[in-house]
């Protein structure tokens, strides 16, 4: 049996209905189902925390998500941050004129690599190539503007390419939707560590052909792992609370696409582009020289339209995510809440006997001064049997 995304919701809608009678609640309000949902899970990290797991999880219920881009930001910048590396790259940027003027280039579209179906059995894809290039809208539903068909557009005009110093961002894909998937990559586009972007396509090199997540998927597991680093922070603190924001509002760096490459949720429609012109030879009431200017005064005006996007609320739902920073007791290294001789031989262990990982490093380096050694090991001791200085976690 296969779903069809009308079938499913129509689906959904008569289960939802069918609950609403059975609990004797009347709604007057028609229930909207969004076909995809992103999730930043909230989560909780001790101070100090390394490797940090920041899980993030999608739902669709209406279209197989063969690739994304999505990007994240931190609301401070003191609190936490997201691993990254200094890497060295090579981007190189694929370049399709839209419209020639002889031999020089008026308009142009950035080409990328999609999968394009090569061969249809009825409504059903058999067959396929990724290629580069880009889908030209052919047919728009006029008065808003939405693509409703479009051809693909198979190859490049020219290239750009730059070598490029970027931080690339750590993550876990164990046991995740996107496990085995062909080319995963991350990036904190602001270099910092405080944003970080993730790229992925399922199938860039087949065999083995690898379609991507199908649907009904309900989120049972993450879609990534990202791994983040939490500050030191004091216990007197008490804004603890660190927001993960999902950035759609750019389109740019923010997309869940379906196998063919077409945008999930995506509205496409056309914008008004003024340009603005002042003549700067007259010959009579000819102008012989018009230089384009930022805005009136000016002599004459063209409007054109620009296509652009914007996501539709009512198919993708993000729900942003918080870390909460838990409030940690210094020098409790097994992390159970006391302070006392099982802490003191966890460390010992730990130090100098492959014992088992500590909970929460930051706790046991508690003497005043960074590095875990044999010196924390007597503050503990000290503290706790010789009336010493209560342990101090930098
Ligand atoms: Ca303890
Ligand atoms: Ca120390």
């Amino acid at each position: 049996m296969s779903f069809s995304p009308r079938s499913l919701k129509l689906s959904r809608l008569f289960a939802v209905a069918i609950l609403l009678l059975l609990a004797g609640v009347s709604s007057g309000f028609a229930q909207i189902y969004p076909d995809l949902e992103v999730e930043v899970r909230d989560t909780t990290a001790y101070p100090g925390t390394q490797n940090s797991v920041i899980s993030v999880y999608m739902r669709n219920y209406a279209d197989t998500v063969a690739g994304f881009e999505l990007w994240l930001q931190l609301s401070r910048t003191d609190r936490a941050i997201f691993q990254t590396n200094i890497d060295t790259v090579i981007d190189t940027t694929y370049y399709r004129c839209t419209q020639w003027n002889g031999s020089t280039c008026l308009d142009t579209v950035i080409a990328s690599w999609y999968w394009v179906c090569t061969q249809y059995s009825g409504s059903t894809c058999v067959d396929s190539s990724y290629q580069l290039g880009y889908y030209r809208c052919t047919n728009y539903h006029l008065p808003d503007s939405v693509c409703l068909d479009s051809v693909w557009v198979p190859g490049y005009d020219w290239r750009v390419i730059d070598t490029q110093v970027v931080h690339t961002g750590n993550f876990d894909t164990t046991g995740t939707l996107i496990s085995g998937w062909e080319y995963i990559q991350s990036r904190s586009l602001g270099g910092s560590g405080y944003d970080i972007k993730i790229t992925a396509q399922a199938n860039t090199a087949p065999p083995p052909y690898h379609k991507g997540i199908g649907f009904p998927q309900y989120g049972t597991k993450p879609l990534i792992k990202l791994l983040a680093d939490v500050y030191p922070l004091p216990d007197s603190v008490l804004d603890r609370t660190v927001k993960i924001a999902i950035q759609a509002h750019n389109l740019d760096n923010f997309s869940f696409s379906r196998q063919d490459g077409s945008s999930i949720g995506v509205i496409s429609y056309y914008v008004p582009d003024t340009s603005w012109f002042v003549c700067q030879a007259w010959d009579g009431s000819n102008c012989l020289l018009w230089e384009k200017v930022q805005g009136p005064p000016a002599d004459s005006f063209h409007v054109d339209s620009l296509l652009t996007g914007k996501l539709d609320s009512t198919k993708v739902a993000l729900f942003d995510g918080t870390l909460s920073i838990l409030q940690g007791l210094c020098g409790d290294v097994n992390n159970n809440g006391v302070i006392n001789i099982l802490d003191v031989s966890y460390l010992i262990n730990f130090l100098y006997k492959h014992g088992p990982a500590l909970p929460n490093p930051y706790l046991a380096d508690c003497n005043g001064k960074a590095g875990l050694n044999i010196l924390d090991v007597s503050y503990i001791i000290n503290f706790i049997y010789k009336h010493g200085p209560a342990p101090i976690c930098l």
